[in-house]
C-alpha cells in the first residue's frame, strides 16, 4: 500500500508528468475513447436527518427541495428505461436516508431493484448505512453495486458531518464487501479541505482490499441554504489532480466525473478523461441539481471523437 507521502509526491508531480503517467495506466487497463454513462435517480428525497454541510437534501438546511416520499416502482422503471434507452448501462437509485430500516419502505426498495436489475444494467443503491444481512437482501434481490462515499479524509470529514463517524462509513462499506457487492466510494473536492486532506482520502480508499470498483470524484455543487453555500471552486487542475491520481492509484476502478459539471467548461471534462475519468452522470438532474444532461454528453464525446460505452451484455 502507498504511503501518503507516496500519494503526495504523485499528486504534486508537474502537470504534463501527471497526465502522462495516468494516461498511460489508463490505457494500460481500458479503451481511453470510452465513457460509460451512468444515470442517477432520486428514489426518496430530502427531509433527511443528517446534517452533511454540502447537502441540499438535509432537514435542517433551507434549501427549496421539495421532499419526496419513496417513488413507486412504475414511476423508476419508466426512469430505468429511458436510461437505457440514453446509453445508459448502469442505474443508481439515491435515497436520503441516515440508514436502511427494516420495513415496509426497504421491501419496496427491494421489489425496484429486482425490476431494474432485469433490464439488464448495473444496478446501484446508496440508502445510507446498512448492516450484512440488509446488503445481502439488495444482492439478491439484483443489486450490484452499493454507493456510500468516505467524502473526505477522517479529519476533515468530522468538521462537515457531525451526526455521524468517519467509522459508520467504514463499518457500512465492509458490510456491503461481505455480502459481495461491489463497492462504490468517492469523495467530493471543494468544500475547503486542504490539499492534505485530498491525500488523506485517497489514502483511505488504498486501504481497503481490494479497493472501490467504482470512485465517484465529486466537485461541490454549492447550495443555497446549506453551510458550505458561499464555498468558492478550487482552480480547476486541482481538480484535475484528483482525477489523474486516483488512476494511478488504482488502475482497475472506474473513476467518474461526478457531481460539479455543469461549473466545468468542456475542455475541462475532457482533460479529465485524458487524466483517466472513464464514467460520468448524464441526464438532466443528478439527484435534486441540475447536470449537462445527456444531449450534452453525447455531443461532448462525439466533439472529441470518443464514445459512449456499450453495455457489457448485448
Ligand atoms: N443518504 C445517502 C448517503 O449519504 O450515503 C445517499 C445519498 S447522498 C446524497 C450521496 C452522496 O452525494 C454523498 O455522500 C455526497 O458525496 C454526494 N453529495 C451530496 N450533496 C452534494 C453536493 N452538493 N455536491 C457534491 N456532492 C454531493
Ligand atoms: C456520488 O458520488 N455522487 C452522486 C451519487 N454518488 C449518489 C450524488 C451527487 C449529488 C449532488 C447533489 C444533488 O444533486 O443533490
Ligand atoms: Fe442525508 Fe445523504 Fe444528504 Fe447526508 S448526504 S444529508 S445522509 S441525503
Amino acid at each position: 500500500m502507498p504511503s501518503t507521502a507516496e500519494i503526495r509526491a504523485i499528486h504534486d508531480l508537474p502537470i504534463p508528468d501527471l497526465l502522462f503517467r495516468a494516461a498511460q495506466v489508463h490505457r494500460a487497463h481500458w479503451n481511453a475513447q470510452e465513457i460509460q454513462f451512468c444515470t442517477l435517480d432520486s428514489i426518496k428525497t430530502g427531509a433527511c436527518p443528517e446534517d452533511c454541510a454540502y447537502c441540499p437534501q438535509a432537514a435542517r438546511y433551507d434549501t427549496g427541495v421539495k421532499p419526496e416520499p419513496l417513488k413507486e416502482k412504475g414511476r423508476v422503471l419508466e426512469g430505468a428505461r429511458e436510461a437505457k434507452a440514453g446509453g445508459s448501462t448502469r442505474y443508481c437509485m439515491g435515497a436520503s436516508w441516515r440508514e436502511v430500516r427494516d420495513g415496509e419502505a426497504f421491501e419496496q426498495v427491494l421489489e425496484i431493484v429486482t425490476e431494474v436489475a432485469k433490464l439488464g444494467m448495473e444496478v446501484c443503491v446508496t440508502l445510507g448505512m446498512l448492516d450484512a444481512g440488509q446488503a445481502r437482501r439488495l444482492k439478491a434481490a439484483g443489486a450490484t453495486v452499493y454507493n456510500h462515499n468516505i467524502d473526505s479524509s477522517r479529519e476533515f470529514y468530522e468538521t462537515i458531518i457531525s451526526t455521524r463517524k468517519f467509522d459508520d462509513r467504514l463499518a457500512t462499506i465492509r458490510a456491503v464487501r461481505e455480502a459481495g457487492l461491489e463497492v462504490c466510494s468517492g469523495g467530493i473536492v471543494g468544500m475547503g479541505e486542504k490539499p492534505e486532506d485530498r491525500i488523506h482520502f485517497l489514502h483511505e480508499l488504498t486501504l481497503m482490499d481490494p479497493p472501490p470498483e467504482s470512485i465517484p470524484i465529486n466537485q461541490l455543487v454549492p447550495v443555497a441554504g446549506t453551510p458550505l453555500a458561499g464555498v468558492e471552486p478550487p482552480p480547476p487542475m486541482e481538480f484535475i489532480r484528483m482525477i489523474a491520481t486516483a488512476r494511478i492509484l488504482f488502475p482497475r476502478s472506474r473513476i467518474r466525473l461526478s457531481a460539479g459539471r455543469t461549473a466545468m467548461s468542456d475542455e475541462m471534462q475532457a482533460m479529465a478523461f485524458f487524466a483517466g475519468a472513464n464514467s460520468l452522470f448524464t441526464g438532466a438532474k443528478l439527484l435534486t441539481t441540475p447536470n449537462p444532461g445527456e444531449s450534452h454528453d453525447h455531443r461532448l464525446l462525439a466533439s472529441l471523437g470518443m464514445r459512449v460505452e456499450a453495455p457489457i451484455q448485448a
